[in-house]
């Protein structure tokens, strides 16, 4: 044999339609693809596949990368070279993608392995081997429990020579991380994403706590392991060299217990000060990590910009009842307060639906989140028992109702009954918390109550999570922009439309997202126009003119003039605009300037022309004004995502 092609393919999930999910570009690229990359890539220097095999290593991510399984069945038709598929890092709810196309993969004679947490967790609890991962190893398939940071060389060796075993156990052996090889950036892959100045890193593994919907702890462990902190910063600073990577999501469960964050920390900070690397990251953390002595400051200087903070529930009893004893609700605002005032966006996980949770209770709690605890963003989630979690085991053992399919484990979906919340009902209202987070009042609270230096990250993520939940209807960690669908990518089960069918609905599809993002980025704009910095005198001019919106559209010059006298009665600096500028100013459509405070005018003018068009009144429609309006609404448009894109 001379080549080798090993394809690390991270598969993604099916939509309720059966269609493969792919967006034209993803948010987060995937830490596990990179990890394995570069453990690869260490094989490799270190010949342990032999001097004279040439290995190609392609990465693919489905949920933005099209995979083309027909060439890479064909891969191996010529008898010097081998392929070998990894399908990596697969969750539940991709579980079923990854069995198909390892199906394929296999009747093609190739060689096939599935890992990650899925079938990690699954066969971590439960007594026996379960029948759907018995299948796929009687097909030929292997499956790796674990992490294989010490074992990936063997791993590839048994996989050239053909000797693979259709089950390899490595739960019980976890790997020390600390000097072993860091995740690999590619280019190519990183253009697939919004900000291609994104890298990520898991700087250490597991978690001390007890969360009963947790897997981490079962398969990853409750010990924390950790990279040196050396090993860290030379894999930053190479990647900034190298790549221009600047921002990175650590991956880390749980941050604040890697024994090693100090070093982590201190590291990252001469990064910033010696050498002049921009670095800015984002972790996840626990609800006590404010109070760890240093911590948030270090994290600061460090440059971390957000934390996710898993809070889970607002309700004590929740709390205690999924063994999260460490939530304390009566700390939280503290908590918050603590990182906000360091500078730094605090993220909360919420989960809906445990089983103390109705649905007035969670309407409650959630207005007690936005009102009383005040993070900057709440990511929802469906309770779910997720294999390898003790929720899991509980629910196999007492025999409990679960939904068959796994394609519906992402915590969007009911996949379980509950005691106090009817089937629909669940759903409705954690897509109502939703829609209370991300409301206009909620979003506007936040970016006025934040720091200016966390507008513009809070602002983009609101983008992220508006368009998601509210025009595609995904769980933002799930979703990227703009939705792609091959026609004949359909779960086996769905019919392949025809050619006709398929493109009518595609259109009316691609329309009504269009029709979507176009309302959330006027919602946005809108938001920006309300919310953007000003000075204090501009301020005063605002809340003058606000007084007199009420009357707004019927506006005169004079009102426009009243306001600024009134606020140059506290600002005697002000320059009171001459008539002739405010009458441009109002009218002309070069008024998009720094005056404008809210596009509610422009709307109100163009809900006239859609009821009017609707209503058949055409001739009443005031088409002198159309041809300015358009233009001030272009032109607007424009300035937001001129700033919008200056802040990126
Ligand atoms: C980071 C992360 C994300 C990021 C992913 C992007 C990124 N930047 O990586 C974001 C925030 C987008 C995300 C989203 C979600 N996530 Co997530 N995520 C994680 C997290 C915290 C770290 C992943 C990671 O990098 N791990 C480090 C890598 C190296 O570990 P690994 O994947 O297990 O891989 C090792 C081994 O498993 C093995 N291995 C893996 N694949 C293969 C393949 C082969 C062939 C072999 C030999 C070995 C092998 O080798 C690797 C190296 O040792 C994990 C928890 C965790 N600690 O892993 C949760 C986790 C994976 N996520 C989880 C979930 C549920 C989700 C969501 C469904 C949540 C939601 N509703 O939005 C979505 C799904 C998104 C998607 N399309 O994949 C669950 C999955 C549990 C399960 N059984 O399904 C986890 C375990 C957390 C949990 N709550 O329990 N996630
Ligand atoms: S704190 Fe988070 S990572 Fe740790 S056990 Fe609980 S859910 Fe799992």
């Amino acid at each position: 044999m001379r080549n080798l092609n090993v394809y690390l393919i991270k598969p993604t999930q099916y939509d309720d339609d059966g269609y493969v999910v792919r967006h034209w570009r993803g948010v987060l690229p995937s830490n596990t693809l990179a990890c394995l990359a570069g453990l690869t890539e260490d094989v490799i220097k270190q010949k342990r596949l032999g001097e004279f095999l040439r290995v190609r290593i392609h990465v693919l991510d489905e949920t933005v990368d099209r995979v083309p399984v027909k060439r890479i069945c064909r891969s191996q038709r010529d008898q010097k070279t081998k392929t070998i598929v990894c399908l990596a890092g697969v969750q539940t709810n991709q579980f079923p993608r990854a069995a198909d196309l390892a199906r394929v993969f296999r009747r093609a004679g190739l060689t096939v392995l599935i890992g990650g947490f899925h079938v990690s967790g699954y066969l971590a609890l439960l007594p026996a081997i379960p029948p759907d991962i018995q299948q796929l190893m009687d097909e030929g398939v292997t499956i790796v429990k674990g992490e294989v940071e010490e074992t990936w060389g063997d791993l590839l060796c048994d996989a050239v020579e053909g000797r693979l075993r259709p089950l390899y156990d490595f739960l019980a052996d976890k790997p020390d991380l600390y000097e072993k090889p860091t995740p690999s950036i590619r280019n190519e892959y990183l253009r697939k994403f919004v900000a291609p100045n994104f890298g990520t890193i898991d700087c250490g593994r597991g978690c001390p706590f007890e969360c009963t919907f947790c897997t981490i702890i079962n398969v990853q462990g409750r010990k924390m392991r950790f990279r040196s902190a050396e090993v860290i910063a030379t894999a930053v600073r190479n990647n900034y060299r190298a790549h221009g990577i600047s921002f990175y999501f650590f991956t880390d469960d749980n941050f604040a217990r890697n024994k090693n964050w100090q070093a982590i920390f201190d590291a990252l900070a001469r990064l910033k000060d010696e050498e002049h690397i921009p670095l800015k990251f984002m972790m996840q953390v626990d609800v006590l990590s404010w109070k760890i002595a240093n911590f948030v400051d270090k994290a600061r200087r460090a440059g971390c910009t957000t934390v996710f903070i898993g809070m889970e529930s607002v309700n004590t009893e929740n709390l205690e009842g999924a063994g999260k004893r460490q939530n304390h609700v009566a700390e939280y605002s503290q908590l918050i307060a603590a990182y906000r005032n360091a500078g730094i966006s605090t993220h909360v996980g919420y989960i809906i639906g445990f089983p103390r949770d109705t649905a007035e209770s969670v309407r409650r709690d959630v207005a007690f989140l936005m009102d009383d605890v005040k993070p900057d963003h709440a990511s929802f989630f469906m309770l779910t028992p997720l294999p390898g979690s003790q929720d899991h085991l509980a629910a196999f053992r007492n025999q409990e109702w679960m939904d068959p399919d796994f394609n519906r484990y992402d915590s969007h979906h009911q996949v379980t009954r509950h005691p106090h919340l009817a089937d629909g009902e669940w759903k409705d209202i954690y897509l109502e918390a939703w829609r209370a987070f991300y409301s206009f009042d909620n979003m506007k609270a936040v970016l006025q109550g934040g720091r200016p230096e966390s507008y513009w990250h809070n602002f983009m993520r609101f983008i992220w999570y508006k368009n998601s939940i509210v025009t595609e209807g995904r769980h933002p960690m799930m979703c990227g922009y703009f939705r792609l669908k091959g026609r004949t990518s359909r779960r086996p089960g769905f019919p392949v439309l025809s050619r006709w069918d398929y493109y009518t609905a595609r259109f009316k599809e691609a329309l009504s997202d269009l029709r979507g993002m176009l309302s959330v980025l006027a919602e946005m704009e809108e938001l920006w126009l309300q919310t953007r910095h000003r000075s204090e005198a501009e301020r005063r001019v605002a809340e003058e003119i606000a007084e007199l919106r009420t009357r707004y559209g019927q506006l005169k010059i004079r009102d426009f003039q009243a306001a600024f006298q009134r606020a140059k009665e506290h600002f005697p600096t002000l320059h009171v605009p001459s008539k002739i500028t405010l009458f441009w100013a109002k009218w002309s459509p070069l008024l998009v300037s720094n005056r404008v405070y809210t596009r509610a005018d422009l709307d109100a003018y163009w809900n006239t022309v859609r009821l009017r068009w609707t209503k058949r009144h055409i001739l009443r429609i005031p088409v002198f004004t159309l041809p300015l309006n358009f233009f001030r609404d272009v032109q607007l448009s424009l300035l937001f995502l001129f700033h919008m894109g200056r802040a990126l």
